[in-house]
């Protein structure tokens, strides 16, 4: 069974990822500033991101990782260096050091934050992040980019949408990842063969999507929810968004007004 090393794994998206992964096949190695809930399959290293030696024991015997740890919001600069940055460069690290064959990284949307609303963004549009937050995803696509092509690592860059149990505001209508979603689109990231770099937008099948799914469909993620389900919900509870709202105007929403 191959054996995956997941960074972050005591946060909500680690935790559907611990919950998914291991009935298709993946054994889970959780990594964590905390001490995981544990499911029986899994083992658990506590440690920070930024300590190359914890790093390097919880790569011992791995297949891949899928790297999540980090700072997931808007902060100050000295702080989003040190854990998203300088933390995201050690895992990198650790991966070339110990032989890892693949990183999927938890990258955002918002490091293409800034792109303003169009028929369909692709994921090769200019890196706009909307934050420091979102530039430290930039730097985080830009690592993954050179591991891969100076030493040969297969690396993925998953700009995830809003990846929670139900969308919540009208913009997750269009940037709702759900959960079993989650798990199947890292599970093609993890799986599909031959590839050295890719990015790919990870939402579910939302009716309202304007950001390209092709590129994760091409490794085989094949997603089944759609938040067009929840629409009357969000729709009733939050009223519909003006043209004008940063939420409705950029792909990032909101997080182009926040400052640290
Ligand atoms: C992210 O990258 C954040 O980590 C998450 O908290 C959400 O706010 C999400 O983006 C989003 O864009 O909804």
């Amino acid at each position: 069974m191959a054996r995956v090393l997941i960074t972050g794994a005591a946060g909500a998206v680690g935790g559907y990822l611990r919950a998914g992964l291991p009935g298709l096949g993946w054994q889970i190695r959780g990594f964590d500033r905390v001490p995981g809930e544990g499911l029986a399959t899994e083992d658990w290293h506590v440690g920070d991101i930024r300590d190359a030696e914890a790093l390097d024991a919880a790569c011992d015997g791995v297949d891949a990782i899928i790297h999540l740890a980090g700072i997931p919001v808007e902060a100050p600069f000295a702080d989003i260096l040190s854990t998203n940055i300088d933390g995201t460069y050690q895992v990198f690290e650790a991966a070339r050091r110990c032989g890892v064959r693949r990183v999927v990284y938890a990258s955002s949307n918002h490091a293409v934050g800034f792109t303003p609303r169009t028929e369909l963004a692709g994921v090769d549009t200019r890196q706009r992040p909307d934050t420091y937050y979102g530039l430290s995803k930039v730097f985080g696509e830009g690592i993954g980019s050179l591991y891969a092509d100076k030493y040969g690592l297969e690396v993925v860059a998953v700009r995830i949408g809003s990846c929670f149990p139900v969308p919540r505001t009208v913009r997750m209508l269009e940037s709702w990842l759900s959960p079993a979603d989650a798990v199947d689109l890292f599970r093609a990231c993890l799986t599909t063969p031959g590839l050295r770099y890719e990015v790919v937008y990870g939402i579910s099948a939302n009716s309202r999507a304007w950001w390209d799914l092709a590129p994760a469909r091409k490794l085989g993620y094949d997603p089944q929810d759609d938040a067009e389900a929840f629409a009357a919900d969000v729709l009733m509870a939050c009223g519909p968004l003006d043209e004008s709202d940063p939420e409705y105007r950029y792909l990032g929403g909101a997080f182009t007004t926040h400052e640290p």
